[in-house]
């Protein structure tokens, strides 16, 4: 197999406005479900997943299927991540085997639609608190995949920081379905502890 590992920091980048369009073929028909609708089977893998290192703690990550996706070249890849330390950390970059490019991408209203774009300056995670990646918020955006992502398997990630540091994390790929009908705008990817 081929290693076309390929960093792309999302630092300097021009930002890419992507249309609704491709939006939902990247992330499944709808842009957000709601909270108490749970990835199939995400609590059981994810603890297991969870790596430390430097000040930023990573959780639940998960990648979702492209199996069956009417476009299998793009996916995304979701978490938490909690910065413990007392100096903020941004996420400036990802980069993993399966796909040729990654980007740190967020979602937002654009001329009334939604829409994704990369973020150019990374994502800060302030010091104390956490930032979450979800569906319809913020995400890392693989493109150019190498093949489809079943229900199953495991992607390999690595996180590089602002701080040098870099983490790595295997993330299980996941079915998402989304309730017809029943999107929302997506929070501000803030949380407290
Ligand atoms: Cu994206």
């Amino acid at each position: 197999m081929t290693r076309t590992t390929r960093t792309t920091p999302a630092r300097g980048r021009a930002r890419r406005l992507v249309p609704a369009a491709a939006l939902a073929l990247a992330l499944g028909a709808g842009l957000a479900a709601c909270g108490d609708e749970e990835p199939t089977g995400s609590a059981d893998t994810a603890s297991a997943a969870t790596e430390q290192a430097g000040s930023v703690t990573i959780g639940d990550p998960w990648v979702r299927a492209t199996v069956g996706a009417e476009d299998t070249s793009m996916s995304a890849a979701f978490m938490t991540l909690d910065n413990d330390g007392d100096e903020d950390v941004t996420l400036v970059g990802a980069s993993t085997e399966v796909a040729g490019m990654v980007e740190i991408h967020e979602m937002s209203m654009v001329d009334g639609a939604m829409a994704m774009q990369a973020v150019s300056d990374g994502l800060v995670v302030e010091a104390g608190r956490g930032k979450v990646l979800e569906p319809g918020g913020y995400h890392v955006m693989l493109m150019d995949l190498q093949g489809e992502l079943a229900p199953g398997d495991e992607v390999e990630l690595t996180l590089e920081f602002s701080d040098g540091s870099e983490q790595g994390l295997t993330a299980p790929v996941k079915e998402f379905t989304e309730e017809e009908g029943h999107y929302h705008e997506p929070g501000t990817g803030e949380h407290d502890h």
